[in-house]
Formats: structure tokens, C-alpha cells, sequence
């Protein structure tokens, strides 16, 4: 059995809020590289208003590139679950919280990091916010994928960065509702690949992860569903969570699940998986196992904004260690680490 050493990293209270009226409730699901030998994370940072008015709710939207806080009376509010919630008059839904991205620079050890950059939303596609990046590197660029909130939906957008870390937007890659987009290290058969995650509204499918195509990283097709057995574990959200890597001559990626709610108002258990994928057929699953250590059992992985969430996004392979970056309960950043001649025995 592989030892694995887990640890919480970051957490909001580390964080300055981006305007003094907003307080940052989650540093979470960030995407990781190493650039230059440094390892590089992308945090979500998540904020809500500071002040609290009786009977209302704040709901935070970005325009021209400061939050605005729209204030809904709470008698026209369902709560859907802590996220998110729906008015009573449109039958329209909101974020309970808005998210922007941060760049993290860490030393090895863990024991020090300091934050170099901000990516906040622009234009009406991300107005509710930016979410969950995931960094890929393909050939020699760094690609960001990552969720596009707005009225228009919940979309996957690509950016690129480099070493001066600027995010230049590249635009949305699959319209709403898609989330959860990685993209593979390498290309197979002269065409680029990528994993995403439709949502189905009229519930004929259990939740599906799906492989598209593409020879310019923009434009998408050949879209296939992957044979993921549907368990328990994954019952009520199948996604993409840590882009692809090669090892043993196969593509490896960490992917999440959710178990379905017990109750309304509540959001199941979330937790990882390792998918293995053929090298030269890549919607040839091989296998799909989930890993017990990374399932929420840590005092930070159970309490949070969302309780009982591991949720990988980011990994990278330094010292011949796999160290695996996620967010613990969409409160906090931690790392598992594994070496990585262990966690290799696991891929078949
Ligand atoms: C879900 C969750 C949230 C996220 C919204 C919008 O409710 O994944 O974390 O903010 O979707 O993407």
C-alpha cells in the first residue's frame, strides 16, 4: 500500500480580500505546475460581502472589474444548497460567493508561499465569477482551463500564461453547462484531447465524463462519452479533476465523484478516483480505482463552506514525490503526497 502524506496548505484567513467590503470564505481547487523549478499554484479565492442585513441576502457579481453586491430580499430566496441559491420570482439562480483566481508561488516543504499575482473576472461571461483552473502543459505552453460563471451559465473557458504569469484569455471552449475540462499533455493522432463534463438537464444518463477532439486547443468535436462505471461514489457527479500525465506508457488523471445528497439542501460526499486511459485509443478505459486517501476523513476536508469535499485539480511530480494539490471542503488547500514509483504500481 502506498503512503501517502497529507497536509493543509492554505486557507482563506491568509488571504487579503480583494475590496475592503468583502471577506474571502475559500482558498480552494487550485491548478498547479512548476515553472522555472518553481511550483507555481493558481488558488480560487472565494468572497462574499461583509456586511449582513436582516432579511436580505448579498449576492456578489463582478462588473467592470470591482464586486457589486446585489441585495434579494430572503423571502424571495430557495436555498438549492450553501452555493447556491434560487429566486422565488424568476426562478433564476445565484452564487452565495464570487471567485477570482490568485498565483501562489511555494517552497518545497510547504513551509512558506507568497502570492505574485490576481486573475479577476472580465466581461459579461464571467460577471459570477471564475472557478476551479486547471494548468496542462502542451507543447512548451501552459494552458488554463477553467469555469466561466455568468447569466449565460456555467461555461469552461481557456487561458494561457507563461513565465510572467499574465492570463491571457483565449476564450470559451464548451458553452454551458460544462465544467471540469482538462486537457492532455500530448496529442494523439495529430489531434489534441480533452476531458469534459456536460450536464445533462433531462436525466437520461448517470453523470458522464467526455472526450472531445480538437486541432487548434479551440474548436471541439468528436465528442464521446467515457465508459466510467457508475458506483455509489460517483452517483451524483462524475468530473475531470487533475490534468492527464503519462506514466507506464498510459494516460493517468485524478478525477472526482460525489455521492448522492442524503437530504435536499445538502451536497453529497466528494472524493478521488485514478483513471487510466490507453496511451494510443484514449476513450479506452482501463481502469478507474478510488483512492481511500484521498477521501474526505481530515478535520479540513470534513468541515468547511462545503462539508466533506476532497476535490483534486492540480498535480506535479518533483523529487521523484506526486504531490497532489485539491480543496478540502471548498474551504481550504491541501496536499497529498505519494512517491511516485508507489502510486505507479497502482496504474494498470
Ligand atoms: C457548483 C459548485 C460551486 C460553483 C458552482 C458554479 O455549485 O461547484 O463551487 O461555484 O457550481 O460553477
Amino acid at each position: 500500500m502506498p503512503r501517502w502524506n497529507k497536509r493543509l496548505l492554505l486557507s482563506p484567513h491568509q488571504f487579503a480580500p480583494s475590496q475592503e467590503d468583502l471577506i474571502v470564505v475559500g482558498a480552494f481547487n487550485p491548478g498547479a505546475t512548476i515553472l522555472d523549478g518553481r511550483i507555481v499554484l493558481v488558488v480560487r479565492i472565494a468572497e462574499q460581502p461583509r456586511e449582513k442585513r436582516l432579511g436580505q441576502v448579498g449576492l456578489p457579481r463582478w462588473e467592470q472589474g470591482q464586486v457589486v453586491v446585489d441585495w434579494v430580499a430572503e423571502d424571495n430566496l430557495r436555498w438549492v444548497d450553501p452555493r447556491v441559491v434560487e429566486m422565488r420570482d424568476t426562478g433564476l439562480m445565484r452564487l452565495t460567493f464570487t471567485s477570482h483566481l490568485r498565483v501562489v508561488v511555494v517552497e518545497p516543504g510547504w513551509e512558506r508561499w507568497e502570492e505574485v499575482g490576481r486573475w479577476y473576472p472580465q466581461g459579461p461571461l464571467e460577471s459570477y465569477g471564475i472557478e476551479d483552473p486547471r494548468i496542462g502543459a502542451v507543447e512548451q505552453r501552459l494552458l488554463v482551463t477553467y469555469v466561466a460563471v455568468s447569466p449565460h451559465g456555467v461555461a469552461s473557458a481557456l487561458a494561457q500564461t507563461d513565465a510572467d504569469l499574465q492570463f491571457d484569455r483565449l476564450g470559451i471552449l464548451f458553452p454551458p453547462e460544462n465544467k471540469d475540462v482538462v486537457i492532455f499533455p500530448e496529442s494523439v493522432d495529430g489531434a489534441y484531447l480533452a476531458m469534459h463534463r456536460p450536464v445533462n438537464a433531462t436525466r437520461f444518463s448517470k453523470p458522464e465524463i467526455w472526450l472531445a477532439n480538437s486541432h487548434n486547443l479551440l474548436e471541439w468535436g468528436n465528442h464521446r462519452p467515457l465508459a466510467i462505471p457508475s458506483c455509489p461514489w460517483n452517483a451524483d457527479r462524475v468530473g475531470g479533476g487533475c490534468p492527464p500525465m503519462v506514466i507506464a506508457d498510459r494516460f493517468v488523471a485524478l478525477i472526482h465523484g460525489a455521492t448522492r445528497p442524503e437530504e435536499a439542501g445538502k451536497v453529497g460526499r466528494y472524493a478521488a478516483a485514478l483513471l487510466v486511459l490507453d496511451r494510443h485509443r484514449p476513450d479506452r478505459v482501463l481502469s478507474v480505482t478510488p483512492l481511500p486517501a484521498l477521501a474526505p476523513s481530515e478535520p479540513y476536508e470534513i468541515d468547511g463552506f462545503v462539508p466533506h469535499v476532497v476535490f483534486p485539480t492540480g498535480w506535479i511530480v518533483k523529487d521523484e514525490q506526486l504531490h497532489i494539490f485539491y480543496g478540502a471542503a471548498d474551504t481550504h488547500v491541501a496536499v497529498a503526497s505519494v512517491s511516485i514509483d508507489q502510486f505507479s504500481l497502482m496504474v494498470t
